[in-house]
């Protein structure tokens, strides 16, 4: 579909047909399309843009990621469409494994993503052999690599669903995740959430890890102050201000 350039929303119109043509391809998943609808209207009570709040939670995770002695990024179908380019270059900043881990799990579209995220220069992505199991979950979707996520101490989840956020965090990992619905089991199980579009957070995220790679006294400082309910609770109230504001552009 031909998209004019003059129109008010471009950028969404842009991304609908990506993600929909990755559903065509088997990356996205079709439910995919339902998430991201779901992601957007968040997107516009926050205002689409990040928050002070937000900016917060982002340096947070940079810092776990930097302290982590093995940071695995977990990407699904979504995820790679939005942000393959992203996510890679964070995990190369900090570095971090990659491990492609699907909610819709089918050997053949666990193949789509890994060879999509190759295509977009991902090296050694891990998800093809997945012969360990989290614990907790009943379905295919505990399989996880014993090199990835299964040993990893400090995960970062892009648009993760509740079973398996919940199942991270009883294995004792530190789960980051990225969400921009602050009332998801996700958003509230997690050590640290961002509430925030992905496609603003991943580089923001980025940007702080390399701020942070040589301020360790920082690092232990972002994560002994922050507080993750207190975080969701600032979210939720950005929205609502929003909601009440509108059309400010507070
Ligand atoms: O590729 P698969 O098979 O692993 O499936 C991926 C999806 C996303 C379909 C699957 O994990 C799923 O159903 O997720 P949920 O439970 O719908 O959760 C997705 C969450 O991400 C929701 O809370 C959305 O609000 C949020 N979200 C959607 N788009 C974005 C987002 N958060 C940040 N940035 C976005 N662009």
């Amino acid at each position: 579909m031909e998209i004019s350039r003059d129109h008010p929303r471009y950028r969404s119109l842009v991304v609908r047909e990506r993600m929909s043509e990755l559903v065509r391809q088997g990356v996205v998943a079709p439910t995919g399309l339902i998430a991201h609808g779901r992601g957007e209207a968040f997107d516009y009570m926050l205002g689409e843009r990040t928050t002070g709040t937000a900016a917060n939670a982002e340096k947070t995770a940079a810092a776990w990621l930097l302290e982590a002695r093995r940071p695995v990024i977990t990407v699904n179908g979504n995820a790679a469409g939005l942000c393959a380019d992203g996510l890679l270059s964070l995990a190369r900043a900090v570095p971090a494994r990659v491990e492609v881990n699907l909610f819709h799990r089918s050997p053949e579209r666990v193949e789509k993503v890994v060879s999509y995220l190759e295509s977009r220069g991902g090296k050694d992505v891990l998800g093809r052999v997945q012969s360990s199991r989290l614990e907790g979950i009943a379905s295919d979707r505990a399989m996880c690599c014993t090199e990835g996520i299964y040993e990893a101490d400090v995960v970062l989840i892009p648009l993760e669903d509740g079973d398996r956020a919940g199942a991270l965090v009883k294995a004792g990992k530190t789960v980051l995740a990225i969400d921009l619905n602050p009332l998801s089991r996700t958003s509230l199980e997690s050590h640290v959430t961002v509430v925030d579009e992905l496609t603003r957070a991943v580089p923001s995220i980025e940007r702080t890890v390399l701020e942070l790679k040589d301020d360790a006294e920082e690092r232990k400082r972002l994560i002994a102050e922050f507080d993750n309910a207190e975080n969701l609770r600032l979210s939720r109230e950005a929205m609502c201000l929003r909601l009440k504001v509108q059309g400010s552009g507070f």
